[in-house]
């Protein structure tokens, strides 16, 4: 399935002049909105290869049909998110669901849509078949030492995956606690994990990073041995300067302040990646900004103002990706909105008066401070959004080309209603 660039022209002509009408007005609204523009058009957001399926629960999951079946045609349903919105070119893998058997074909096939190969995810917390020792019990934290370097050999073979693929980075989260008092010794666990991601650093290409993912609980529910970013930040620190704490938004306890653990650690150079999800209550795992769109925008506002303060790139500076998969949407709409959410927050984040706020808290003056964040936040700057894809080749309304193009359909039809990703 492929969408003609014809296409995406012939819908845009169609939504321009209402486009036009609503870009007019925003511009002459916003001071500095040329190079709004140019930041979202530059700014990439990875996909992950496990968010194209539907995402189950523990009670069950309801495939909607078409779901790519091999790495080749996730890279492809990446490609049509990328073709629509010029905002989706890089993809995240996990092995092993994603092992590349030729891996100059697809780093080919992936040059040819534009998509490049972003944070590499190992996978200790399941047993595949034809591995010899269990994770049911931890893996880096294991007390036996035979599943401890099991779990850092995977991760060094990840490492080398992604070497083959050009990626850059190792994604490292694992699923490692306990569910009981008493099942663990807390110190051991720690020393453990520490001299694993020891190993599995000292296997990192020199221009290689690697990101420390922490989770609040779940699949264990008394203690997790990465369990916030404070236990994340003292292994990246003690690992050295090429690790990082990665944020994923569903990983924290319910109103956690995010926005300010971004800042401390953006503060402490050791902000690495973000995955982008939204919640109601843990990991859920839900379109970003469907439910806390004002906690995104202040995030947004923390990365903007932190990343400017250390000279840092917005686009390159860290590792930007979706982690969200779910039941009952179509999950390349799902990843359309998500991505247009992420645009909206931080195009919003950029046209905050950073001087009116300064002077605000300098003053004490706390109405002052809200009303400059509301100022930007209730900005409606979907116009911005559309154009800055408009102008990099994409479609004015992705979802809407989406749907009239009936992608899913062509989907179903080349690949079968009964197709599983793989994944979780
Ligand atoms: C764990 O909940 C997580 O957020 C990690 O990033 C995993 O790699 C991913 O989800 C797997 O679905
Ligand atoms: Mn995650
Ligand atoms: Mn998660």
């Amino acid at each position: 399935m492929e969408i003609e660039k014809y296409k995406i022209e012939e819908h845009n002509q169609a939504a321009s002049a209402a486009h036009k009408r609503a870009f007019d007005y925003i511009s002459g609204e916003v001071k500095n909105a040329q190079a709004i523009i140019d930041k979202l058009a530059a700014f990439q957001v990875a996909i992950p290869s496990w968010a194209l399926g539907t995402g189950g629960t523990r009670f069950g999951r309801f495939p909607g049909g078409g779901e790519p079946r091999s790495l080749e045609e996730k890279i492809e349903d990446i490609g049509l998110l990328h073709k629509l919105n010029q905002s989706s070119g890089a993809i995240s893998l996990h092995i092993p669901w994603d092992i590349p058997k030729n891996a100059s074909h697809i780093k080919a096939l992936a040059a040819q849509h534009g998509i490049r190969f972003d944070a590499m995810n190992s996978n200790t917390f399941q047993d595949q078949p034809d591995q010899q020792h269990s994770y049911k019990f931890g893996s880096l934290q294991h007390v036996k030492k035979e599943v401890r370097q099991q779990a850092i050999d995977h991760n060094i073979e990840v490492i080398n995956y992604g070497r083959e693929l050009g990626s850059d980075s190792l994604t490292v989260w694992l699923s490692d606690g306990s569910c009981f008092p008493g099942q663990l010794n807390f110190r051991q666990a720690f020393q453990h994990t520490l001299s694993g991601l020891q190993e599995i650093y000292a296997a990192l290409p020199s221009d290689w990073k690697m990101f420390v993912e922490y989770k609040a609980f779940e699949p264990n529910f008394y203690s997790t041995t990465v369990g916030d970013w404070g236990q994340s930040l003292l292994y990246a620190s003690k690992l050295g300067p090429k690790a990082y704490t990665l944020v994923d938004l569903g990983h924290h306890h319910p109103n956690v302040n995010i926005e300010q653990i971004v800042s401390l650690l953006l503060m402490e150079g050791k902000l690495g990646g973000f995955h982008f999800n939204d919640s109601k209550y843990g990991d859920d795992d839900l379109t970003v900004g469907a439910i806390k769109p004002y906690q995104l925008f202040l995030i947004f506002n923390e990365l903007v103002e932190g990343m400017d303060a250390r000279g840092m790139d917005h686009a390159t500076g860290l590792g930007w990706m979706i982690d969200a998969s779910h039941n009952v949407k179509d999950p390349l709409e799902d990843l359309l909105q998500s991505v247009e959410a992420i645009m909206i927050s931080y195009a919003q984040a950029l046209m905050v008066d950073r001087k009116k706020l300064q002077e605000a808290q300098e003053s004490n003056d706390v109405a002052a401070a809200q009303e400059v964040l509301q100022q930007a936040f209730r900005t409606d700057v979907r116009a911005l959004v559309a154009e800055a894809r408009l102008r990099a080749g994409g479609a004015l309304n992705p979802l809407g080309v989406y749907r009239a193009e009936k992608v899913r359909e062509h989907l179903i039809k080349e690949r079968g209603l009964k197709t599983v990703a793989t994944g979780l």
